[in-house]
């Protein structure tokens, strides 16, 4: 059997990559209370109180907090289902999700 080995291409590109990561981020707005906020967190991001707490007031802060980074389409899938858990309640809560750099 012939050998196939080539040497390593030094300062190449490695022709797997990675998948792209998705940031899921939370969105200040005036209206939803800061507790209903922090147990969103918590169902869906499986955040301890004191993380979602964090979270939440960097958030009300800022304007927008990062939550956690997912592939592409759990970050999708968790940032549709907290912001409907919002809108069940009638709040207009925003997750939203964007490409790490
Ligand atoms: N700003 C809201 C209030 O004062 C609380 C809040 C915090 C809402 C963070 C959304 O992402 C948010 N009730």
């Amino acid at each position: 059997m012939g050998s196939t080995r080539q040497k390593p291409r030094l300062g190449t590109r490695p022709v797997v990559q990675r998948p792209r990561l998705y940031k899921v981020m939370l969105l200040n707005d005036d209206f939803t209370p800061r507790d209903f906020v922090v147990s969103v967190l918590q169902a869906e991001f499986r955040m301890d109180e004191g993380a979602a707490l964090a979270v939440m007031t960097t958030a009300h802060q800022r304007g927008t907090c990062v939550v956690a980074v997912f592939p592409r389409d759990v970050a999708e899938t968790k940032a549709t289902r907290a912001t409907d858990m919002a809108k069940a309640e009638g709040f207009p809560l925003l997750f939203s999700t964007e490409p790490e750099e």
